[in-house]
């Protein structure tokens, strides 16, 4: 039976560059691979700088999650150094950290998973999707209201950065969070700022974004069958101290439906589809870096392929609802984007508690004192779930400095074992309408809300700027 290729490269309305490539025999994929498809070298420039440095310079992986970048290097930091953050600082980047999930869920559910089900009829030519393309179900008055709340959600996600640049600075790339806590001063004029902005995102999250999910849920409900991967999941951390008010999640690990402990020590990344080497195709976090290598025979992605226990795992808020048992519907494409959105509802909760909770005070802060040598890992619950940081200093500079953000684990190649990554896996076995148009593919890689920018950590001139090949 002939096999019909399609290439999406890039994917659209994600951050970066993805290469998504599939085989399709009789109406079914067989095949897929994920590549990222740029060379950013971070891990490059970081060696060699001074370690109080980090936070603001690994901010820069990534414009769209900056401040969980410069959370999990102040972590590692704090680590490194043996410095415990003030309880009032740590508050305060927790509500930061917050907004920064906010704005990302709101936005990746409204702006880059709505096109693909409602035919949003805007005002700019950018902003209307082809009906002729589309597979659009909605009826017309239920498809005006969602194409209603998709402008009305662009506001609203903005003021999500807007309290997260009161509280931290600027966004993106904050810089108010820091060793020892954070550097804002909070005063009333903050305080009732955020309060403010907090009130209006979660009525809206609870009046629109969580009815309009469902609406899409159950006219596209085929999608609670497509789009499974692995049910492998790790989840971090997320507003777990026992001192806040309302809690979330303590994360773990679940493999075959077993849960245990996180341990970082079980997590290597397999390089041979990357273009990227290390000895015996592995790196070590920390240990042994991956040096970068274009030419490297067989390789398709500049996204390496991180392994727990050598498992492929999926990460993220289904990750992260499915472990913390808040969610059990199941584990597929529309159950993430669901998932995503119910996950924007609990932090909603979880921040108007903590936000009773913050001092009126003054940061700590104080003259940090750099050791000679000293490790730190900094985990953090990002948008798009785990991402960790690693941080050797040698020295009293960084001798070497490693990322593993989210979409490493869910867009990644294949492994040292030729096993897929969650991305492609999810992929494998989805039936196909219309090869010419193949809008489930979309759907499916969009629901894990993939970020290449901070995956694949100077673009090539190897490839247009968009094809759609079918072969
Ligand atoms: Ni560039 Fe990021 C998040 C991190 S993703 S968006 O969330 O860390 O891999």
């Amino acid at each position: 039976m002939a096999r019909t290729e399609v290439i999406i490269d890039p994917v659209s309305r994600i951050s970066g560059l993805l290469d998504i490539s599939v085989e399709i025999e009789n109406n079914v994929i067989v095949e897929a691979r994920s590549g990222g498809m740029q060379f950013r070298g971070f891990e490059e420039m970081f060696r060699g700088r001074l370690p109080l440095d980090m936070p603001y310079l690994t901010a820069r992986t990534c414009g769209i999650c900056s401040t969980h970048h410069e959370l999990a290097s102040t972590l590692a930091l704090e680590q490194a150094l043996g410095v415990t953050p003030s309880v009032n600082g740590m508050v305060v980047r927790e509500l930061a950290n917050g907004f920064e999930l906010l704005q990302n869920h709101i936005r990746q559910i409204f702006q880059f998973v709505f096109p693909d089900y409602v035919n949003i009829e805007g005002i700019s030519p950018l902003q209307k999707t082809n009906p002729e393309s589309g597979d659009y179900r909605l009826p017309r008055d239920i498809n005006a209201k969602l194409a209603n709340d998709y402008f009305a959600s662009i506001p609203i996600s903005r003021k999500a950065h807007t309290a997260l640049a009161v509280l931290a600075g600027k966004a993106p790339h904050p810089h108010g969070i820091f060793v020892g806590g954070v550097t804002t001063n909070v005063t009333i004029k903050q305080f009732s700022e955020v309060k403010s902005i907090l009130n209006e995102i979660t009525d809206f999250v609870k009046d629109v974004l969580i009815p309009d999910v469902n609406i899409i849920a159950s006219y596209y409900s085929e999608y609670y069958e497509l789009g499974t991967s692995y049910r492998n999941f790790i989840s971090e951390p997320l507003f777990a101290e026992d001192n806040f008010p309302v809690t979330y999640t303590v994360g773990g690990v679940m493999i075959d439906g077993q849960l245990s402990p996180l341990d970082v020590n079980f997590i290597t990344e397999n390089l041979r589809y990357s273009w990227f080497n290390a000895p015996n195709d592995t790196a070590v976090p920390a240990e042994t870096p991956p040096a970068p290598d274009a030419d490297k025979a067989g390789a398709y992605s500049w996204v390496t392929a991180p392994r727990y226990q050598g498992l492929p795992v999926e990460v993220g808020p289904l990750a992260r609802m499915y472990i913390s048992g808040v969610y059990t519907r199941g584990t597929a494409a529309m159950d993430r984007n669901v998932a995503r959105a119910l996950e924007t509802q609990i932090i909603c909760n979880v921040m108007q508690g903590l936000i009773e909770i913050m001092q009126l005070a003054p940061a700590v802060q104080r003259q940090w004192t750099i050791p000679q040598s000293a490790r730190g890992i900094g985990i953090v619950a990002a948008s798009r779930g785990i991402l960790m940081h690693f941080l050797e200093i040698e020295n009293g500079i960084t001798k070497n400095y490693s990322l593993i953000p989210p979409s490493n684990w869910n867009m990644s190649p294949r492994d040292n074992n030729g096993v897929r990554g969650a991305a492609e896996e999810a992929l494998v076995g989805t039936p196909i309408q219309d090869i010419r148009n193949p809008v489930e593919i979309g759907r499916i890689i969009r629901s894990f809300d993939p970020c290449l920018n901070c995956a694949a950590h100077v673009t090539s001139d190897r490839y247009s700027p968009l094809t759609i090949r079918i072969i």
